[in-house]
């Protein structure tokens, strides 16, 4: 059995990330159930669920300095752009500054750790247009998230080179699945469009607002294929002190999504238009060859997740 600890946890990717885990490891989670929910996590004997804030200096230091792991694996984060740029001060505190107490923590009392990998973002890249993003593509971080994500990622990186702490990080593209919080309006598009759906199917009235005419595209990741990217990088000697595109490399634009999920569904979405958000950027897929060499395939077309998806939240009978 090894022991984990994973920071949002309760969020959508980590409660994903946990509940596999928990089935065969010792798992800890912290979250201060910002955007998380507990009830996204199987609870069981493996699996201890720890609500509070990973920018909390004393509580960080008690878990660590209290428990051994053998891997962390840090996704709490602020995860709105638009919060960002709302909120920079709360945001830097979230999303950078308890990433170097947590690096310092582990340099100090994690001597066995084996690796800690933290979530990176495609947001790093900004609106730099060359395709497909490859991981020594041009830097461009537009707002105080991905700035933040930007700097935690290159301090984690270099808490490897310059103290030998072992570290990875990733940078998910657009991750959709199970589980994915629809509430806000930033929320990722798919669980937006997915609570349309169920609202439409339920026989209520709902209406989906596209930004911009629907020709953006996005790599779009199913969730699974991301917990297999964050096994394979937390477990690779060749991951060391590296960034890793997570994604699929195949990018499609939201008016094509639509079709496909209108027609899985067998329902015409009510679409209102409106003006291009500001920032939006227009056309983001992944290069993944580097995550490749280290043995992933994405296992799920864009088809095959929203399949799941949608069976999952009970809107299609089965696959
Ligand atoms: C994703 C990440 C964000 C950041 C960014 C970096 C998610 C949820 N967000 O933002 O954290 O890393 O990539 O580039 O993964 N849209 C609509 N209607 C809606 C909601 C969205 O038309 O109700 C559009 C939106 O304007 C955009 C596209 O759908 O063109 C995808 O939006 P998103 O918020 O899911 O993801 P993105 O790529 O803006």
């Amino acid at each position: 059995m090894k022991s984990f600890l994973i920071t949002g946890g309760a969020g959508f990717i980590g409660s994903t990330l946990a509940n596999y885990l928990s089935k065969e490891n010792s798992v800890i989670i912290i979250d201060d159930l910002s955007m998380g929910k507990e009830e996204n996590l199987i609870k069981g004997l493996n699996l201890k669920f720890i609500k509070g804030s990973v920018t909390d200096r004393k509580l960080m230091t008690e878990l660590l300095s209290n428990n051994t792991f053998d891997y962390i694996f840090h996704l709490a984060a602020i995860a709105s752009v638009a919060d960002s740029v709302e909120r920079p001060v709360e945001t830097h505190q979230v999303n950078f500054e308890s990433v170097l107490m947590l690096l310092e923590l582990i340099r100090k009392y994690q001597k066995n750790l084996k690796r800690l990998v933290f979530s990176s973002s495609a947001a790093v890249y900004g609106d730099e247009p060359t395709l497909p993003k490859k991981e020594e593509s041009v830097i461009r971080p537009l707002t105080p998230y991905a700035i933040d994500k930007f700097a935690a990622e290159q301090y984690v990186l270099d808490y490897n080179h310059l103290y030998g702490v072992p570290t990875s990080a990733v940078r998910f593209f657009n991750v959709f699945g199970p589980n994915q919080n629809p509430e806000s309006p930033y929320s990722g598009v798919i669980s937006i469009l997915v609570d349309c759906y169920k609202k439409l199917q339920q026989g209520k009235s709902a209406q989906f607002t596209l930004f911009g005419d629907g020709s953006q595209s996005r790599d779009f990741v199913f969730v699974e294929d991301v917990i297999q990217a964050l096994l394979l990088v937390s477990t690779n000697e060749e991951s060391l002190g590296k960034q890793f595109n997570v994604g699929t490399s195949n990018g499609i634009t939201l008016k094509k999504l639509i079709e496909v999920i209108d027609e899985m569904l067998k329902i015409t979405l009510p679409i209102k238009y409106e003006a291009e958000r500001e920032g939006d950027i227009r056309d983001s897929v992944a290069d993944i060859s580097r995550l490749k060499k280290l043995g992933f395939t994405p296992r799920f077309t864009i088809s095959e997740g929203i399949k799941r998806y949608l069976v999952s939240e009970k809107l299609l009978d089965s696959i």
